[in-house]
């Protein structure tokens, strides 16, 4: 990434809630880490439960997405935000299969995640392509600057987010910029961000791999320390579980902290639902 790039990104991100696109490794490299996926996803294609856990808690299981998240070319734009000292509290692969009508209704991430800041920003970081066609994320740009609005559940089978929570007031389409992004490439938004994003009407996969930076400052409401990784400078509060980096896919002590990593999070994100959605975050 350029120097003028990396200038750039704190204003950028302040005015429009988003920077992107940012290429934060070659097309090469995002097709190996594809390659490495593939072939652990085959590995466990049999076990739903593994499935989910190296889908939606991959920065605990994972060695490779333990190398991503704290690359340099990711960590230095997140610095240049929230400042020296960086969590990673979340690695979560989004997938959408070929011609599958898997979509996200609009929504801001922080609505669920219990946290009492903001403090947070989310590095989406394509594995192949994300286009139009095969269910960018859409973005409007400026509305991070309002507070949570008021979101409803609405449990939809085809929507990825956990209780298909959908902005209750209309979010006009024509004000949104398509995310579009080369494998390699990635975007950063705000967790106040209103964003969506489409079924996949393409003969491939879309995978994004989307990493939840936080600052250490970031507290629970509930008190509850969730787990995280540390990736840049120091944590001065303890307000989360430091984890170590996984050195083995799927290491038997990993798995079990990423059991209690969902249901935590779990824990958190149902509060106030009438019933439970998918198993995810
Ligand atoms: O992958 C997608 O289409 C949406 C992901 C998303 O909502 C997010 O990373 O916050």
């Amino acid at each position: 990434m350029s120097e003028s790039a990396l200038e750039q990104t704190p204003e950028c991100y302040r005015r429009d809630g988003y920077v992107s696109p940012l290429r934060v490794m070659s097309v090469d490299l995002a097709a190996e880490y594809r390659m490495k996926l593939e072939s652990i996803q085959s590995m466990y294609s049999y076990d739903a439960d593994a499935t989910g856990i190296l889908t939606w808690t991959a920065g605990i299981v994972l060695p490779f997405v333990g190398e991503i998240m704290r690359s340099p070319s990711l960590v230095d734009p997140v610095k240049a935000i929230l400042g020296d000292d960086v969590l990673l509290m979340a690695a979560s692969f989004f997938i959408k299969e070929p011609n599958s009508p898997a979509f996200i209704s609009w929504h801001q991430d922080l609505t669920y995640w219990g946290y009492e800041d903001a403090a947070e920003v989310t590095a989406w970081v394509a594995l192949t392509e994300a286009s139009k066609e095969n269910g960018c994320m859409w973005f409007v740009p400026g509305s991070h600057a309002q507070e949570l609005v008021d979101h409803q559940d609405t449990f939809e089978e085809a929507n990825i987010l956990s209780r298909g929570q959908n902005i209750t007031a209309h979010v006009d389409e024509a004000d949104a910029v398509a995310i579009t992004l080369q494998p390699g490439e990635m975007s950063l938004h705000h967790g106040h961000m209103f964003h969506s994003s489409k079924p996949n009407t393409s003969r491939d996969r879309r995978i994004g791999l989307a990493l939840r930076y936080v600052s250490p400052s970031m507290s629970q409401v509930s008190g509850q320390r969730p787990f995280a990784h540390l990736v840049a400078g120091s944590d001065r509060y303890g307000h989360f579980q430091l984890l170590d980096l996984p050195t083995e896919v799927m290491a038997d002590a990993d798995v079990e902290k990423a059991r209690q990593a969902m249901a935590m999070h779990e824990e958190t994100n149902y509060e106030g639902a009438t019933e439970q959605g998918k198993r995810r975050s």
